[in-house]
């Protein structure tokens, strides 16, 4: 413990709301405020704290034990308010009970356990290609490829069946809103949250599922007593909350840097090997998920500052995938570097569970496309989609120059 422990008094607190739409469009210059008021800000407007460096939002993330899940890794407080929905049982969990699942999960969506997916991704993600190149060179990249390719796998290999696939990422939407404050974004879309809730929950049902899917084996680990019974369904809801609207974004991202960095297209076609790390540098540079929050279990010293037991933290994941410190020329997209260490899919006990899955997505996407496309060139202005967690995409125009 340090001598000189500031007090929440002492230290200075900036009166900036990193969940104003002109902040969430841009998020940048905010980053290199908070990265240099110091390893931790106060963020008044909604008294918490914050983390823009890379060294305690690894730190804080590694340390489950004094930074808790359980109390919701948004800005709700889950010990004082009545969460939106049943909380997960993997997310907004901690050790002992957040094990079972995880573990259940980790060996469903393991390297070995997806190999049978790997050839069957390939073909689908090659029949994308080819019908978004039989069509105009002008086409919206968000749409016909970042969310055609995981909509056409993602959903068959969980087991949903085929009515009301069109809800999955309104609903995912919605839930990564639910994660920051209750502002626009959020009452914007309060009329879709009941009917939207009951159409996932379910798909979560075993008859709802086929019997080849993660979801099915989700309820056979549930049959030999890895989970419970009353488990299942929530595990199968992880899968469908958080696997489709991070995919397509991360894939959005990782178009989106291609089309401004065509040096970096020409590496990669001229070594596709490098589908894997160019889709982490992706999520690197653009970040996918911005941010979420962890809770002091315990008064908790960062930087020399005294965290009260309790308190949020905001943890700027985004920030500290660019933050000076850590990386050289952090703003630059490059296929070269080696981008482990990115929090972009957090980092300790709940670092994302499905990172393999959507690596695969985008190796067998980003892989399709090198072999028949020369350039990837914008064709009109990028449009964002608000999100209070997530740098999403609404469209991504380009013209696509076949090899
Ligand atoms: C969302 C769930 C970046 C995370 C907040 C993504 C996420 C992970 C898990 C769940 C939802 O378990 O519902």
């Amino acid at each position: 413990m340090s001598t000189a422990t500031n007090t929440a008094a002492k230290l200075p607190g900036l009166d900036v709301d990193p969940f104003a739409p002109d902040v969430l469009a841009h998020p940048e210059p905010l980053h290199q405020v908070l990265r240099e008021a110091g390893p931790v800000v106060r963020l008044t407007r909604y008294d918490v704290y914050g983390l823009g460096r890379h060294a305690e939002v690894q730190a804080a993330l590694t340390d489950w034990q004094h930074f808790e899940s359980g109390a919701g890794v948004g800005l709700a407080d889950f010990r004082r308010e009545k969460p939106w929905r049943r909380p997960s049982l993997l997310l907004e969990a901690d050790p002992p009970h957040h094990d079972a699942p995880r573990r259940v999960l980790r060996e469903l969506l393991a390297p070995p356990a997806l190999r049978r997916l790997r050839e069957q991704w390939a073909t689908a993600a090659e029949s994308v290609v080819d019908e978004v190149l039989s069509g105009a060179a002008e086409c919206d990249a968000v749409r016909v490829l970042a969310q055609a390719f995981p909509l056409k796998v993602f959903p068959d290999a969980v087991g949903l069946g085929p009515d009301g696939r069109e809800n999955l990422l309104p609903y995912g939407n919605l839930a990564f809103n639910a994660f920051g404050p209750v502002n626009e974004l959020v009452t914007a879309d309060a009329h879709r949250v009941a009917g939207l809730t009951e159409w996932v929950d379910a798909q979560c049902a075993r008859e709802a599922l086929t019997d080849d899917g993660f979801g099915a084996r989700i309820w056979a680990a549930a049959d030999r007593g890895d989970l419970t019974h009353d488990q299942a369904p929530l595990v199968v809801r992880s899968l469908l909350t958080a696997g489709v609207d991070t995919t397509v974004h991360g894939l959005a991202a990782a178009l989106y840097a291609f089309s401004t960095h065509p040096d970096q297209w020409r590496l990669l076609r001229a070594r596709p090997q490098l589908a894997r790390v160019a889709f982490d540098e992706a999520v690197r540079w653009q970040s996918p998920v911005q941010t979420f929050f962890r809770t002091a279990t315990a008064d908790v010293e960062i930087g020399g500052t005294l965290i009260p037991k309790g308190t949020k933290i905001l943890m700027f994941l985004g920030s500290a995938n660019r933050d000076p410190a850590r990386w050289n020329d952090p703003d630059r997209f490059d296929l070269t570097r080696d981008p482990s260490g990115h929090v972009g899919f957090g980092m300790g006990i709940h670092q994302c569970v499905g990172q393999h899955v959507a690596r695969l997505e985008a190796e067998a996407l980003l892989t399709a496309l090198a072999r028949r496309v020369e350039r990837i060139e914008p064709a009109g202005a990028p449009r964002r989609h608000l999100n209070n967690t997530l740098r999403a995409w609404h469209s991504l125009p380009v013209r696509l120059h076949t090899a």
